[in-house]
């Protein structure tokens, strides 16, 4: 292993030892563990090919990978080789580690989920391609100014990036607008502008090795480089004019979570990763079996919401135009090849685009999505209201489920408010489309990687299989009564609540006591997550101790982490209050040894992976009905925390798995959240009602955390509208909370719960999942190398 990272060093970096930095270092080793991916890679190509075997193939404009070192290195098990290399060579592996940038080519669960489901496929030997788009610029970066959220971009392929393979015999032409013309009875697609799409590949390597998949990812490219008639008319700039246009379409990730974007550009952005992954999807299954019938036997094609919905119109056309297919076999076959997974409900997710917009993009399209929005019409014979084209919009969610073979939630509670509410006209015309997928993550990275403490614990206690069978967690029950078990899994956690802590004062200069609570919050700024029902209950509390100073309290830590997408400006003006909370907290002699509040900025994957193994309790205080399914949720109970949580997507399985008595439930139903929200008043009413939630908003309003005026609007909101309930749910959070201070307050029936959640935690690996969709969805099977 040291003289590999030596060899990389001088021969691939170019760098003798003496000169080298950290970057060239971590290139070097980056380079080593890549060679031992590359075998497993091409057997894994190979074993496919040779056996005929169906391929999954999993469309996202999302994947939220992070690192890739430090996971490459504990699915190859190389940490003890690796750990002695770098002693040798005199090096600090946690340096070389953390000098990786993160790929953030996502924006949070939706993103992360397509990186586990990756992860997941290799370790399950399922062949698959991951499809998305080459991002130069990854999620938006986050810095807090006077306590206000400034984003600046992210700049991760501003250096080599080791992982990826550039394949430029895997170019495409996709094609914009231009017009359609007939020729000899054909549709014929003359587009007014074009790009290449150029696969840059990497290997994503399953536990213990022995199989990896490629993640493809597209970057644009011009088709013409430079007009060299007006380079050399002396029209310099004009002349690199195909190429700037071209290249901002893999130039930024857009940074809205949940929010549909308008943009000619996102629906470009979409279509030009659909088109890429299908040419190429057709060009591997025609190489291999040249019979069109066999396409949905051999091809099984995952759209990671709507955002590649254009997969229907698009498939079709490369049957019918390219291939000569009529209408209706061509439908068909692209019907069952294709799935649709949807991830959320709120209303302002439901991707739509004019038909004027459509139309001038996708010319073609638009004629293959009035086609089938008609042939549906005419055979399901649905009410007026559904279907695809609906006045001048497009909706993307119907024509998603429309050509889908299977459309899946993902939570069991969302599924059933799939079929209720968004699709409740097209799910009674299809009652059998719909299927659920809880979610998962994968315990290599989220266990194994980011919590080598606990995974020693897990290895000594009950061996190392449940590193490929999460189930096996189930023997740690046996233990959840045995006191020196309990002792060691306090202090695996302290240990990282100890790394944790001394990250937050060298950062921020929070003093963040290890025996206190750490109460974490970390997930995308948003209104339905409700961080602005934590930061008040962190308020109501301050004003509670101040009260009775030398009652009984328990020390806790709030830790928030959390970008707003740049447009929002409520979720902002929640990361300016709980900062502004923060500041006046933290340095409050009175309070300040039982309640302190921690925001690092730019919480980002790798951020998770120091937060999540140091918290006791998560956070996940959605309204209920809103989240879809969350995953956080499920790292931190994977981690030991406890929840502290509503009736809301994975978090009713959670609850149901760990047992309601190690689960601090509070809130409405998303039955009961639906008739109160219909309640005039309700919000005031509520207000009203809590003397706690009165005096946090009043202090609020007093101007006691800053300046009163940037709250305005949120508390405004919050007293006249409150749609998500904050206040509704206030009182029972409140009471929540307190129940989790005396619980934590005995240590080892908290341990105990702790090791319960553990012990419950295996159903929530994507290893499940995955070989949920492998059966339900896809109907792939493993493939075992040769
Ligand atoms: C999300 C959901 O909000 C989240 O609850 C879910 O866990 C995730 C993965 O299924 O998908 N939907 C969505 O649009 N985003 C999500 O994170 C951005």
């Amino acid at each position: 292993m040291r003289d590999q990272i030596l060899h990389h060093l001088t021969h691939t970096q170019g760098r003798g030892p003496e000169f080298a930095t950290v970057f060239d270092w971590r290139l070097a080793v980056s380079y080593t563990v890549r060679d031992l991916m590359v075998g497993p890679w091409v057997g894994a190509i190979r074993a496919a090919r040779d056996q005929g075997a169906k391929r999954v193939y999993y469309l996202s404009m999302e994947f939220l990978i992070g690192r890739i070192l430090g996971d490459a290195i504990v699915n190859l098990e190389l940490e003890p080789a690796m750990g002695r290399a770098l002693t040798l060579l005199g090096l600090d592996e946690q340096v070389i580690l953390d000098d990786e940038p993160d790929a953030a080519l996502g924006n949070g669960g939706l993103g992360r989920l397509a990186a586990c489901f990756m992860e997941s496929l290799s370790s399950l030997n399922c062949p698959a391609f991951g499809y998305g788009i080459r991002y130069e610029h990854g999620l938006f970066r986050q810095r807090f100014e006077g306590g206000q959220q400034v984003e600046t971009p992210e700049d991760w392929l501003n250096q080599p990036h080791p992982w990826e393979f550039v394949r430029i015999n895997y170019s495409y032409t996709i094609g914009f607008k231009g017009h359609v013309e007939t020729v000899d009875g054909r549709a014929v697609w003359q587009p007014g502008e074009s790009v290449i799409a150029r696969a840059h590949d990497t290997p994503v390597i399953g536990w213990q090795g022995h199989w990896a998949n490629s993640l493809r990812l597209w970057g644009a490219l011009p088709t013409t480089l430079l007009d060299l008639k007006r380079f050399n008319a002396g029209d310099h700039t004009a002349a690199a004019e195909p190429e700037a246009l071209a290249r901002t379409l893999s130039r930024v990730l857009y940074p809205d979570d949940t929010t549909e974007s308008g943009k000619e550009l996102r629906l470009k952005q979409e279509y030009f990763l659909t088109s890429a992954a299908l040419q190429d999807i057709m060009a591997r299954f025609l190489a291999e079996h040249g019979d069109l019938e066999m396409l949905p036997e051999k091809v099984a094609i995952q759209l990671n919401d709507t955002h590649p919905a254009i997969a229907g119109p698009e498939l079709i056309r490369l049957l019918m135009d390219d291939h000569g297919l009529p209408f209706d076999r061509a439908q068909d076959l692209a019907r069952r090849t294709l799935n649709y997974t949807n991830h959320t409900l709120l209303p302002e997710a439901l991707e739509r685009w004019s038909t004027w917009l459509m139309g001038r993009v996708l010319p073609r399209h638009m004629q293959i999505i009035q086609m089938i929005d008609e042939d549906h019409r005419v055979t399901s014979g649905r009410p007026a209201q559904v279907g695809i084209v609906q006045g001048d919009q497009v909706h993307m969610g119907e024509l998603a489920f429309i050509m889908a073979s299977r459309v899946n939630g993902v939570s069991a509670l969302h599924t059933e408010l799939v079929k209720d509410t968004v699709f409740a006209d097209l799910h009674k015309l299809h009652p059998d489309r719909i299927v659920n997928q809880t979610n998962g993550v994968t315990p290599r990275r989220w266990l194994r990687m980011a919590n080598p403490g606990l995974t020693t614990l897990l290895d000594e206690t009950i061996g190392t299989g449940w590193t490929k069978d999460l189930d096996q967690l189930s023997g740690l029950e046996a233990h959840a009564g045995d006191g020196a078990f309990l002792d060691r899994l306090h202090a695996a956690k302290r240990a990282n609540k100890v790394a944790l802590s001394d990250g937050l004062l060298a950062g921020l200069g929070v003093r963040a006591d290890p025996d206190a609570i750490f109460d974490v919050q970390v997930k995308r700024m948003h209104e339905y997550k409700r961080q602005l029902l934590n930061v008040l209950e962190a308020i109501a509390l301050w004003h509670r101790i101040h009260e009775s100073p030398n009652a009984n309290w328990t020390p806790r830590v709030k830790i928030f982490g959390g970008k707003a997408a740049p447009g929002y400006w409520l979720a902002k003006s929640v990361i300016h209050l709980i900062n502004d909370v923060a500041a006046t907290i933290n340095n409050d002699p009175v309070t300040r040894d039982l309640l302190q509040i921690a925001y690092p900025p730019n919480y980002n994957v790798s951020m998770a992976e120091d937060l999540i193994p140091a918290a006791d309790l998560s956070e996940q205080i959605s309204t209920a009905g809103k989240e879809a399914s969350g995953t956080g949720n499920m790292k931190f109970t994977m981690n030991g925390a406890l929840t502290i949580g509503t009736l809301d997507g994975a978090n009713v399985e959670i609850r149901e798995h760990v047992g309601p008595e190690n689960f601090f439930l509070f809130g409405l139903t998303a039955d009961e959240a639906a008739i109160e929200k219909a309640r005039p008043g309700h919000a005031r009413a509520a207000i009203e009602a809590s003397e706690d939630m009165k005096i946090a908003l009043q202090l609020i309003a007093e101007g006691r955390f800053g300046r009163a005026e940037s709250c305005y609007a949120l508390l405004d909101r919050t007293w006249n509208d409150d749609p998500f309930l904050v206040a509704s749910d206030f009182d029972a959070y409140f009471t929540a909370q307190r129940a989790v201070d005396r619980a934590y307050a005995d240590r080892a029936d908290w341990d105990r719960m702790a090791a319960l959640n553990i012990a419950r935690s295996g159903f929530f690996s994507s290893d499940r999942t995955i070989r949920g969709y492998m059966r339900d969805i896809w109907h792939a099977e493993p493939v075992t190398p040769a």
